[in-house]
């Protein structure tokens, strides 16, 4: 149960304990929690999307991004999502290690999401939470995710900016970049680039940007995260693009995006699969049985 005056009164003034308490009553569904939801007031706060392939350094890039930003004496909220749930636990522990410094830090704010939304998919809660962490003061958001198929557009459909993190001797990057990441990527960050090949490759995808007359629209950027170098570029990248005028094309994208999900999530709600089951079994004995005509009773 949210006691939703005092979490409200937190969350606005930026307080993490109300924050740690909200995030909870709304990953548990709580019978106020969708209540709680519709009186926030979010910000426009930027939410900067980083995705790739497990491994290619996301973690560590976040991390010294956010060095800088808090030097700079800004408020970073980290929501990090794992679709790839079997490998959850690790993929936590990973980060607590790789951004153990900002655990404890007072302008930092960093959660893991243990799992996917309950109906719809990775978007409902994170959406959810996006939206939670909006209204309460931090300077940047970000979110990362593992780009595993889906999971890169689903995150680039909430991201004001997309990064993609590759690294140089990723051959088949290649081909998931052709099959779809080349159109949500706004910068791509050529991670891992003390290694031999970077250069190549960074012009390559930068060539590859130029065949598709995509210049506009996405940049690439060298980085050694481990090392933070690079960072400063990103920084910048980050920041024109948040300036340009795709931009305001992607904000709208996002709140349309935003709307949908939330209308299919709770459209799903109010279907009672169990209901729908028994009426299946019903109906498959029926010679005249037919999937589509079944289906239409529900619409
Ligand atoms: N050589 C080199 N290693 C790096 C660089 N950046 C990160 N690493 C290493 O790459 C490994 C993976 O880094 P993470 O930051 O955990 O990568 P990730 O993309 O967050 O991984 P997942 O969240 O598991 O998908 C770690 O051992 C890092 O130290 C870099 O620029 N150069
Ligand atoms: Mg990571």
């Amino acid at each position: 149960m949210l006691t939703i005056e005092p979490i409200q009164k937190g969350v606005s003034e930026g307080n993490f304990f109300a924050l740690a308490k909200a995030i909870s009553a709304i990953e548990n569904r709580d019978k106020d929690s969708i209540t709680f939801l519709e009186s926030l007031k979010p910000a426009a706060i930027p939410i900067i999307g980083i995705t790739g392939p497990p491994g290619a350094g996301k973690s560590t890039l976040i991390s010294a991004l956010i060095q800088d930003w808090v030097e700079e004496g800004k408020r970073i909220a980290v929501l990090s999502v794992d679709p790839s749930s079997p490998f959850h636990q690790g993929a936590i522990l990973g980060d607590r290690i790789r951004m153990r410094e900002w655990y404890l830090h007072p302008q930092v704010f960093i959660r893991s999401l243990a799992s996917r939304g309950h109906l719809g998919g990775l978007n409902s809660t994170t959406i959810e939470l996006t939206t939670l962490l909006q209204s309460s003061g931090f300077d940047l958001i970000l979110l990362e995710t593992v780009g595993v198929g889906q999971s890169e557009v689903e995150v680039a459909a909430l991201a004001d900016t997309t990064l993609v993190v590759l690294v140089p001797e990723a051959g088949d990057d290649i081909q998931m970049m052709k099959s779809g990441l080349m159109e949500v990527a706004n910068i791509f960050v050529v991670n891992k680039s003390d290694r031999p090949d970077a250069k190549a490759f960074a012009t390559h995808i930068q060539q590859m940007l130029i065949e598709n007359h995509a210049t506009e629209k996405a940049t690439v950027v060298q980085t050694i995260a481990s090392q933070k170098e690079g960072i400063q570029d990103l920084i910048k990248a980050i920041a024109k693009h948040q300036q340009s005028e795709y931009h305001f094309d992607s904000k709208k994208r996002v709140m349309l995006s935003k709307a949908m999900q939330l209308i299919v999530a709770s459209k799903m709600q109010q279907l009672d699969e169990k209901a729908i089951q028994e009426a299946l079994t019903k109906s498959m004995q029926l010679d005249s049985f037919n999937i589509f005509e079944f289906s239409k009773q529900f619409f």
